[in-house]
């Protein structure tokens, strides 16, 4: 056979799984660390339940993703093990492949992460397509909210641990228990769940600005203004209603 015919028969069962997504839908992606419970309490040993070193990686992996993963990216949001990224609506980068974006952006976020910690990490990622405004303020702020729950619990947890119980006394001691409860059971013990850091409990979001800088023109020898996209990082993110006017102002 030819190698051209050959190639065309070939690629037929390489091209069988792709998908791409359709003009007009939003993309929002997630990627997630892989066994990053291990990762954070046995290889690296960050603090529990936060450790700011481990929140700022994961923030300079967000960065990276938005400044040299080539896709346009809005917003960047972080929380836990996760980063989720909203693409610009008309972004076409790989014809909007599925395969192409999961692919690509797990192994940047690997790449980077793995490079920053020093430690072998991956990442998975799965696209998520939305059909509308309102659908992608909800899915950051369902994010968000699941930020609030995990940072309750996780805070409920390793208080427990860190008073002598082991990973089963710790688990069953709050399972079921609802966030009054939990609220509760950290006040008795001097923690205000409300006065924690707002990153704790609500995740930290990147977004570019403009800004004016000063440059130097070699030709004329003159000071001239530029306008510049920088990547600012918000620890102290809005929640409910302004959250969702947020996110609904970076996509008008
Ligand atoms: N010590 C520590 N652990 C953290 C921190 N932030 C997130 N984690 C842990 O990261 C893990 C993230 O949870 P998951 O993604 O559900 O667990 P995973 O082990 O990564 O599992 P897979 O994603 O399914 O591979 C949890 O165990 C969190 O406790 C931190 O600041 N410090
Ligand atoms: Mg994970």
């Amino acid at each position: 056979m030819k190698f051209d015919d050959f190639d065309k028969q070939m690629r037929v069962y390489e091209e069988s799984l792709d998908q791409c997504i359709i003009p007009d839908m939003y993309i929002a992606v997630r990627l997630d660390g892989r066994s990053f419970t291990r990762l954070t309490k046995e290889v690296c040993k960050f603090e529990a339940p936060f450790d700011p070193v481990f929140r700022d990686l994961m923030v300079d992996t967000t960065k990276h993703l938005m400044e040299e993963s080539g896709f346009q990216i809005l917003y960047g949001y972080t929380q836990s093990d996760e980063i989720s990224l909203l693409f610009a609506r008309d972004e076409t980068t790989f014809s909007r492949k599925v395969r192409k974006i999961n692919t690509s952006l797990a192994g940047e976020a690997s790449a980077k992460f793995s490079m920053a910690s020093g430690t072998l990490a991956t990442f998975d990622c799965r696209v998520v397509p939305l059909p509308n405004a309102d659908r992608v303020c909800d899915y950051f702020r369902w994010r968000q909210e699941d930020a609030h729950r995990n940072a309750l619990n996780s805070w409920c947890y390793w208080t427990l641990r860190k008073e002598g119980k082991t990973v089963r006394q710790a688990s069953k001691e709050l399972e079921g228990k609802g966030t009054s409860f939990k609220n509760e059971f950290l006040f008795q013990r001097g923690i205000n769940f409300n006065d924690l850091p707002n990153w704790q409990k609500r995740g930290s979001g990147l977004v570019f600005r403009e800004v004016e800088t000063e440059g130097f023109n070699p030709l004329t020898k003159e000071k001239v203004m530029t306008i510049r996209r920088k990547l600012f990082v918000d620890y102290e993110l809005e929640i409910g209603d302004k959250y969702n006017e947020f996110i609904r102002g970076l996509i008008r």
